[in-house]
């Protein structure tokens, strides 16, 4: 018999692991028939809210963006977005990202369809402009090796200009793959598995991450990761990037 009061999921003061065995549903107005699990948020500490949303059928999506920029990221199945009048049918690995003050509807959805959203304050610049909506695909996103491990391959998914103030990047390690070095940095992440297991170094702990599990790195937070077993790992993640440290 399976024991209920166990679970790898942690939350500490400068990093979470999240499985999905712990998620317990929120409601959000104008998203409809669907289960969101908001991953991670201010509440525990981070400037970024991550969540996971699972669409039954007739589910919908519908808002519109204030302060914080929103990227929808379709992790499986199918669905319609419409941002600002302009609509794109949307399947796995497809993406958009909304700036602040636009309106946005998903609808048209194939049951069981699973999006990904990153929420962050969007910080403005006087010598940069607001960004545009942008639809994308990461199948043609290139996917250069990382500091010239061929192991290890880094898709950039939004333009790296100082209009935007976060990056959401999709990093491939084959098996055995690993970070080159331990990172201290002052950027935060919110992540995502999307394929494959391995073993995450937070702040010198050790945990054994696979497919679904998400993770929040404050800033900081020391992280090294390797891949293990028969497949590459797959991770999407957040950055904060291009302003100045407050
Ligand atoms: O972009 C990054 O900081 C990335 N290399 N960090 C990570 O994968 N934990
Ligand atoms: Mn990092």
């Amino acid at each position: 018999m399976e024991i209920s009061a166990l679970t790898r999921s942690v939350v500490k003061s400068n990093h979470a692991v999240i499985s999905a065995d712990g998620y317990v549903n929120s409601n959000v107005p104008g998203w409809a028939n669907c289960t969101v699990n908001v991953i991670i948020n201010e509440q525990m500490g981070a400037r970024l809210c991550q969540t996971l949303i699972t669409l039954q059928k007739e589910g919908s999506l519908t808002g519109s963006t204030r302060q914080s920029q929103i990227f929808f990221y379709v992790i499986e199945g199918k669905c319609k977005a419409t941002v600002s009048g302009e609509s794109k049918v949307m399947t796995g690995g497809q993406f958009v990202y909304v700036p602040i003050h636009k309106e946005y509807v998903f609808d048209e959805v194939t049951p069981g369809t699973k999006i990904l959203t990153f929420h962050k304050e969007y910080e403005p610049l006087q010598e940069a402009p607001v960004p545009l909506t942008l639809f994308g695909d990461a199948a043609t996103v290139p996917a250069p090796t990382y500091l010239n491990d061929p192991a290890l391959r880094l898709q950039v998914l939004l333009p790296d200009n100082l209009s935007f103030d976060m990056a959401v990047n999709i990093f491939t390690y084959d098996p055995g793959g690993h970070l080159p070095f331990v990172e201290t940095h002052i950027m935060e992440h919110g992540l995502l598995y999307l394929q494959g297991q391995g073993v995450y170094m937070l702040d010198h702990q050790w945990y054994p991450i696979k497919k679904g599990d998400a993770i929040w790195m404050a800033p900081y937070c020391q992280q090294w990761f390797t891949a293990m077993g028969k497949e590459p790992a797959v991770y999407i993640y957040y950055k904060n990037v291009n302003r100045f440290p407050t």
